[in-house]
């Protein structure tokens, strides 16, 4: 995957009777302290969001109702993941550029953060990115 990415598979309880319960748990299975929690839906299945990276934060994504495609990418390598599960995660680290595409209509994105909302974290020009991630990468 690309780098400071990857899938993390979550664990379902799951009874045919009751249906299905996930659990996220901060430096468990959320690979950090989780101090910020929200969720986007609504969005047209026309348009997109995010086109941005960020300094510091790590984040995991979790589509957990319908489906949404997450491209991420640095210089020189992009991945589409689709995420249509809620017990399929992505992990997002620092200075990854990242664009969410074809939200279904019912698509709920929960994302977990590992910091507060800091819009100084976020690198919303690409030309700036492209340059800062160069260097990031090969340290
Ligand atoms: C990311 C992707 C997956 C807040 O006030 N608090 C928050 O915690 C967040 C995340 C956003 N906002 C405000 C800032 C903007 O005025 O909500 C508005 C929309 O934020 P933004 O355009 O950054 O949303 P997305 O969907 O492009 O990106 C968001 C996260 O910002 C970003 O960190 O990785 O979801």
């Amino acid at each position: 995957m690309i780098s400071n990415t990857r899938i993390i598979d979550l664990t379902a309880c799951s009874d045919d009777k009751f249906g299905s319960l996930v659990a996220l748990e901060g430096d468990k299975s959320i690979p950090f302290q989780v101090r910020r929690v929200y969720y986007i839906y609504g969005v047209p299945g026309d348009e997109t969001r995010g086109h941005h990276s960020h300094n510091e934060l790590e984040q995991v994504l979790i589509c957990v109702s319908g489906s949404v495609t997450i491209v991420v990418s640095t210089p020189g390598a992009e991945e589409e993941v689709l995420l249509d599960s809620p017990t399929k995660g992505l992990y997002i680290g620092p200075m990854v550029w990242r664009v969410m595409k074809d939200f279904s209509h019912d698509a709920v994105l929960l994302v977990l953060a590992s910091e507060y909302f800091d819009e100084k974290d976020y690198i919303r020009g690409h030309d700036s990115y492209i340059v800062k991630a160069k260097k990031y990468f090969q340290k």
